[in-house]
């Protein structure tokens, strides 16, 4: 059986946790990282780019022994490295690593001060008071593995990327069932949640247990969970469940709008068909026995005297009233956004040369990019000192002479320091365009201090935009404590943009938060953090949670021309 994508990553990723912890060279660790974001976020299943004799080593930030490695667990399903770690360190070190507030390194002082090798281990650590004597670890390092140990194991959720990957496979897989009509993914993937707790997909057709079978006999399929005539229920390889549903075609629209949800936002519209004496579910719109709507979506809501609401605003958080007095706001969409305002390059962590960079954001048909590498303290991505990037000043005003009708914006993403100071003097920072302002470390400090820390940085008026404002990595670490209404609110005084980073893992702003600093007049950035061609594209996961927090194009910075812009950069 083909090893899937996912479970390529996932040994990736803890082979690169396991070489960390082992002391390895950060540089291998990060190659093992990056290599699992790559694959993970591949369009096409390894086995299949094998099959059809494609290089791995052509992707970006893979060569040719990491290639060699990739193919080999795509043709044996194992990764010797892999193995060969675990056998060589003991015990649950890797499960320890993903703690919050635990990095391989402080794994490596538990386990060669204290000997811990368990999760039990560690809990005995704290009970009897060892954790404190060791380097690094305060009474609030002990709090915060306290409350990580007595959480109950958190409903394992996907994120979206990975989703997708997932279900467009599933999805042509289905359609090549006889005798479909739509096959579409419908749920929390659908309304583009950042991540999906299961697969909801939808099928038209006559016979739904022949729908059913060929999902059981889907190759990825790990366990088949439930079967009925019009439901079936699988587990994938990966862990993701897929609930299927077979109804006929003049139910697709109701049942596509049940199977969209969301829930609240089905009972909301459920209690308007029973106020007016009809019946909705997701067979129809009915009146006594008579289907009066149901094949569309649309044609449901007109019935119910409503507008079609996009499936992102489909939370019960208002649309529906909105919608009722016809105001609904007018998402923005891809085709809105000019321009990308965080990108990296091989001046610091990126894999791409900046002229490479600016190829592919032309050929993405935006009229702009900024370029905004690392500053100096993140020695690891080779932050750039301010000499350094006055030679890259200097290198994009060369390449700026060059192009025609493309603009690529001299930019930092400059870290901001504890105290709220920035790492780079404003000497330089006054030579740039865009200057995007972001906290790599220190995420635990004090919820006040924190907040100050990100006010004072916006007080240096060089800077433009607040990089993904509150940390968060999806599944992985949780946003930094931090008072974001006050940031948001902060923001505004000073004429600076939050940004949605569309990184998959990160999404941050999300679509809450994003929707409240709209709320408060506050506009947003969004943009991709690319350290790579491939991930320009991540625009448009951007781009859904913008939606998911009602923003229109007036809302986002990046949708402006380039001369409205750079007004509006100047503070
Ligand atoms: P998820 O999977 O946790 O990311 O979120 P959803 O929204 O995809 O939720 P899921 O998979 O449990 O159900 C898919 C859709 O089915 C949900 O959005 C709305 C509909 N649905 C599920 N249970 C109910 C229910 O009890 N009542 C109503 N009205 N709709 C439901
Ligand atoms: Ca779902
Ligand atoms: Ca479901």
């Amino acid at each position: 059986m083909p090893v899937h994508n996912a479970e390529i990553a996932a040994m990736l990723d803890q082979a690169a946790e396991l070489l960390e912890i082992r002391g390895d060279n950060p540089f291998r660790v990060r190659a093992y990282r990056r290599a699992a974001r790559v694959v993970e976020g591949l369009p096409r299943s390894v086995t299949s780019l094998l099959a059809a004799g494609e290089k791995l080593s052509a992707l970006p930030g893979i060569g040719d022994d990491l290639a060699g490695k990739i193919a080999g667990i795509a043709a044996s399903g194992k990764f010797d490295l892999l193995e060969g770690l675990k056998r060589e360190l003991p015990g649950e070190l890797a499960e320890i690593a993903a703690l919050p507030g635990l990095g391989p390194k402080r794994v490596k002082l538990l386990h060669g001060e204290l000997g811990v090798r368990s999760l039990e281990d560690l809990r005995r650590a704290i009970r009897q008071g060892k954790l404190r004597s060791l380097r690094g670890f305060g009474p609030i390092m002990e709090r915060k593995l306290q409350g990580a140990l007595a959480k109950p194991v958190a409903e394992k959720r996907f994120r979206l990327t990975v989703a997708e990957v997932e279900a467009e496979a599933l999805v042509n897989h289905l359609r090549g069932a006889a005798g479909v009509g739509h096959v579409v993914v419908a749920g929390s993937f659908r309304r583009r949640r950042d991540s999906v707790g299961d697969l909801d997909i939808l099928v038209t057709a006559r016979d739904g247990a022949a729908i059913g079978a060929r999902l059981a006999a889907y190759e990825n399929v790990a366990t088949v969970a439930a079967r009925g005539p019009t439901r079936t229920t699988v587990v994938l390889r990966s862990g993701l469940q897929v609930d299927l549903r077979v109804v006929p075609e003049a139910s697709y629209g109701a049942a596509l709008m049940y199977f969209t949800g969301s829930k609240a936002h089905n009972i909301a519209l459920r209690n308007m068909a029973i106020e007016r004496g009809w019946k909705l579910n997701e067979y129809g719109l009915f009146e006594g026995k008579r289907r009066i709507a149901g094949t569309t979506e649309a044609e449901i809501y007109r019935k119910l005297g409503l507008p079609e609401i996009p499936p992102e605003l489909r939370e019960d958080r208002g649309e529906i009233a909105a919608a009722r007095k016809k105001q609904l706001p007018a998402l923005v969409t891809l085709s809105d956004i000019r321009g990308d305002l965080h990108v990296h390059s091989t001046w610091s962590d990126g894999t791409v040369a900046i002229a490479e960079m600016a190829a592919a954001a032309r050929a993405r048909g935006y009229s702009y990019m900024a370029i905004t590498d690392h500053s100096r303290r993140l020695t690891v991505a080779h932050g750039l000192d301010p000499g350094r990037l006055g030679r890259q000043i200097d290198e994009i005003d060369r390449l700026n002479d060059q192009l025609k009708g493309f603009t690529v914006l001299k930019g930092s993403e400059v870290d901001i320091l504890a105290d709220g100071t920035l790492d780079l003097p404003d000497r330089i920072l006054d030579r740039l365009d865009v200057v995007v302002a972001a906290v790599h470390y220190k995420f635990d400090l004090p919820r006040a201090a924190q907040t100050e820390r990100l006010i004072r940085a916006m007080d240096n008026r060089h800077v433009s935009i607040l990089a993904h404002p509150t940390g968060r990595l999806l599944g992985e670490r949780d946003a930094y404590d931090v008072d974001i209404e006050r940031v948001v609110a902060a923001a505004g005084e000073r004429g600076c943009y939050l940004e949605i980073n569309a990184e998959p893992d990160r999404l941050d702003l999300d679509d809450v938060h994003a929707r409240a600093a709209k709320e408060m007049g506050v506009k947003l950035a969004i943009s991709t953090d690319a350290h790579s061609v491939a991930a320009l594209d991540y625009m448009r996961l951007g781009v859904d949670q913008a939606r998911r927090g009602w923003l229109e194009p007036g809302d986002v910075l990046n949708t402006r021309p380039l001369g409205d812009l750079k007004k509006r950069l100047k503070r």
